[in-house]
Parts: structure tokens; sequence; C-alpha cells
């Protein structure tokens, strides 16, 4: 009997652990994934001008001290910068049911070529209910942490009981 519990213990330090990894690494997530469009050098061009992500990412339109005002607007509506400005920082998060190709431009410069493409690709199912929970929680990831601890110190207080 004291076998098989300090196996259990074990098992359940080893869960935990897997828990606590998970969702530290969910927590930090949102902001690595987030993919940042800039204007290059030329003044006239959005860098990079093509990207492709997943449904839940970000995309950041930042630029500063630029020599002429910019935005991002896309094509069919789904995203707007706003004003032309010379210093931008605009977040866009790409929803489930947003797939597809969205191409944006700046409204003062789509004239002369200062336009790109975003690829969105369908999640996979299991990263739908992850994105949708995590969502909320964005600035207390000590909820879902707290919660994994919760769960484990319940299942070891139960297998504990089970094997007395
Ligand atoms: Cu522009």
């Amino acid at each position: 009997m004291v076998l098989i519990r300090g196996m259990l213990r074990e098992l359940l330090v080893l869960v935990c652990l897997m828990l606590i990894s998970t969702s530290v690494a969910g927590a930090t997530a949102t902001n690595e994934s987030d993919i940042v469009i800039t204007v290059d050098s030329s003044s006239l061009r959005f860098s990079p001008s093509e990207v492709t992500l997943t449904e839940g990412q970000a995309v950041r339109f930042m630029w500063s001290g630029q020599a002429l005002p910019h935005n991002a607007v896309a094509d069919d509506g789904l995203f707007e910068s706003g004003e032309p400005a010379r210093d931008v920082d605009y977040r866009f998060v790409f929803e489930v049911g947003t797939a597809g190709t969205h191409a944006f431009v700046c409204e003062p410069h789509e004239s002369v070529g200062m336009v790109g493409t975003i690829t969105v690709e369908a999640a996979p199912v299991e990263v739908v209910e992850e994105i949708q929970e995590e969502l909320p929680v964005e600035n207390t990831p000590s909820v879902s942490f707290m919660s994994s601890i919760m769960v484990t110190t319940f299942a070891a207080a139960f297998a504990a009981r089970r094997t007395e």
C-alpha cells in the first residue's frame, strides 16, 4: 500500500508540473504570437506586406516617427487602424470565424502600391476552446494556474483517501 501511494504521489507531481507548464505557456502566448507589420525604409510599403497566421492570433500594425502618415484598412471592413498617422500601434485579433484572405491598404498610399494581404488559417478544433477561455483572463494568468493547483489538490486528497 505504501508503495502504491508513493507511485501515486509521483504521478500527481508529474501531472501537476505538466499543468503548470501548459498554463504558463498559454498565458504568455497571446503577445508572443503577435505578427508585427510596420513600414519599410521606402516609407511607402508595409513590411512584411504578406503574412499568414492562425485564428486567435493578432496582427499589430506598428510604426512611429514616419515621414508620412499611414493607416491600415481591410478591404472587407474587418479592421481599420483609424486615421492615417505617423505613429500607430494598432492590434487586431483574428477571432475564430475570420479564416480567409484579407487584403488591406494604406488609404493615402494605396495608389502607389502600399497594400498587403493577411491570410488567416482556421484554428484546429481543440485550440478553439483554449482561446475562448483565455481571452477574458488575458491579464490575470494566475486564474488558470490557481484552478490547476486546486484540481490537483482535490485529486491528491481523493487518491489518498481511496488508498487508505
Ligand atoms: Cu502609407
